[in-house]
């Protein structure tokens, strides 16, 4: 039995991650942090009793600050792979809290390495890479793309995506950086743009509000469906060489239309409810970002399947059936 070892289990991604892997006979370990209230919403469903025997999902806590506590865990967990996908990960907070994002964000993989180099443990590593860190280059955008970071986040992937790589190259770890371009779901954070319109859609509809407050409507995004793009991380680590892949589904989207879609799919008209608000512009804006995923689908077989008219109508549906329970 394969075991793995999960940063930001508690996150959109690590949810979607661990029933991937647990569906595939994994024993799978996570990464918590200790909060006053619970954040294990997401993977409530799949807790399984410590003290029933053969527990294939084991949390433990832990912080991207704490670096002796890193090392503790890789000796105790001996993963053979690892999939770090903890970060402070939202852009527009990160230019208020930018030396924490570059802390977690940043350091924090640099600390998970060196936890991993000093403990000696053969584990195959993924890094979870963004398209943040193209910013500014215009696109489409692949692995040959040139960086031009646009926030103290995409900074922070940058220094990430460096360090996978240079510990692939000096110490011989199988290290991969997956360069995901935006990934949606029902388990979204609710501050994210998708999330925050289908929710709204969905809550408005239900007359529980009436306005939505947005910032840039004209930022172009590549959104895919998150599900699948957990499966593309499953494959970087299958894969016979360490290598870096661009995950996308290679399609174009504004925020207005996304609201539309979202809109539209409860009969609403858009204009109506959604109202501007300079809060959540950001100091620096990534206008567009539309990535290639040639290589993926060539080497990996992955191809995007939900494209982003469909991801907005599934969240809209699920935040609706949500308000309907
Ligand atoms: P989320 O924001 O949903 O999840 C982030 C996770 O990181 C949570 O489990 C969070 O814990 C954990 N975390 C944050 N800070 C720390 C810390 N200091 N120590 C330990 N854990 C911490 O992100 P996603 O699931 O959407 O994304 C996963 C990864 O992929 C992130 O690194 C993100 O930057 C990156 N990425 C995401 C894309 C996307 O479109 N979703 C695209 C490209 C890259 P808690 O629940 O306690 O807050
Ligand atoms: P992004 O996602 O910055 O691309 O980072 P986000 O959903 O926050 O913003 C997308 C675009 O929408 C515009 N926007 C708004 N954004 C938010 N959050 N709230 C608003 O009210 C709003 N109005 C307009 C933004 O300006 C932006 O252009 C996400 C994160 O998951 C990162 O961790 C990940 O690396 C990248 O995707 C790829």
């Amino acid at each position: 039995m394969k075991r793995a070892l999960i940063t930001g289990i508690t996150g959109q991604d690590g949810s979607y991650l661990t029933e991937l892997l647990l569906g595939k006979g994994y024993e799978v370990h996570g990464i918590i942090r200790r909060s006053s209230t619970f954040n294990t919403g997401r993977i409530d469903h799949l807790y399984q009793d410590p003290h029933e025997r053969d527990q294939r999902l084991v949390l433990h806590y832990g912080d991207l600050t704490d670096s002796s506590r890193l090392v503790t865990l890789i000796e105790k967990v001996r993963p053979d792979e690892v999939y770090h996908l903890a970060a402070q990960s939202h852009v527009r907070v990160s230019f208020d809290e930018p030396e924490y994002t570059g802390n977690t964000t940043g350091v924090g993989t640099a600390r998970l390495l060196e936890a991993i180099r000093m403990v000696g443990v053969d584990t195959r590593y993924y890094q979870a890479s963004s398209s943040e860190m193209f910013g500014a280059t215009p696109p489409p955008q692949n692995e040959d793309t040139p960086f031009y970071p646009r926030s103290p986040y995409g900074a922070a992937k940058v220094y990430g995506y460096w360090m996978a790589r240079n510990y692939r190259e000096a110490h011989d770890l199988f290290a991969v950086n997956g360069i995901l371009f935006n990934h949606e779901s029902p388990r979204r954070g609710e501050t994210f743009v998708t999330r925050k319109i289908a929710r709204a859609a969905a809550r408005i509809k239900a007359g529980l509000e009436q306005h939505v407050y947005l910032g840039n409507l004209d930022a172009v995004r590549d959104w895919g469906y998150a599900q699948e793009y957990v499966e593309g991380m499953w494959r970087m680590l299958q894969a016979p060489e360490p290598a870096d892949y661009v995950l996308a589904t290679g399609t174009a989207t504004t925020v207005r239309e996304f609201t539309q879609y979202c809109f539209e799919r409860v009969g609403l008209d858009w204009e109506e409810h959604v109202r501007f608000d300079e809060t959540y512009l950001r100091p620096t804006e990534v206008d567009a970002l539309i990535g290639d995923a040639s290589k993926a689908q060539r080497d990996l077989g992955w191809k995007a399947q939900t494209m982003p008219e469909q991801l907005a109508h599934l969240m809209v549906d699920a935040d609706l059936a949500a308000l309907q329970k």
